[in-house]
């Protein structure tokens, strides 16, 4: 049997595999609080991210970053405890107005880390 005939045989079955692969949920973001693309007129004490699945609270981080580039967050995010799938993050102080860009990253239970950013702003 050529290598070549092997492949062919075995290609039906990576396919499957990586369509099982690709279909098994990631840990994603749900929704959020403050929205993404949202414009909020009071100033949020903290950021809160629904994730699609409970996940690992010592690998999962939230960073707001400010108009300047500033980092607005205090401290670590935490897993409500009320809610294992969502991360909340404190902020140091009422966010000034201006236009703010929260950077995720968690791990769900297949350990994939996945990341993301969005943005939201607080009115003057
Ligand atoms: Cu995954």
């Amino acid at each position: 049997m050529t290598a070549r005939l092997r492949f062919r045989e075995i290609a039906p079955v990576l396919s499957f595999l990586a369509m099982v692969e690709s279909a098994s949920a990631h840990a994603h973001l749900k929704s959020a609080s403050p929205a993404p693309d949202s414009v909020v007129e009071t100033a949020p004490q903290d950021v809160r991210i629904a994730f699609s699945e409970a996940i690992e609270p010592s690998l999962s981080a939230i960073t707001i970053v400010g108009p300047k580039g500033q980092v607005a967050t205090a401290g670590k995010a935490f897993v409500d405890r009320a809610a294992p799938a969502t991360l909340v993050v404190k902020l140091s102080q009422p966010l000034p107005p201006g236009a703010y860009e929260a950077r995720w990253r968690c791990v769900g239970m297949d350990s994939h880390v996945m990341r993301g950013s969005y943005h939201f702003q607080v009115r003057p």
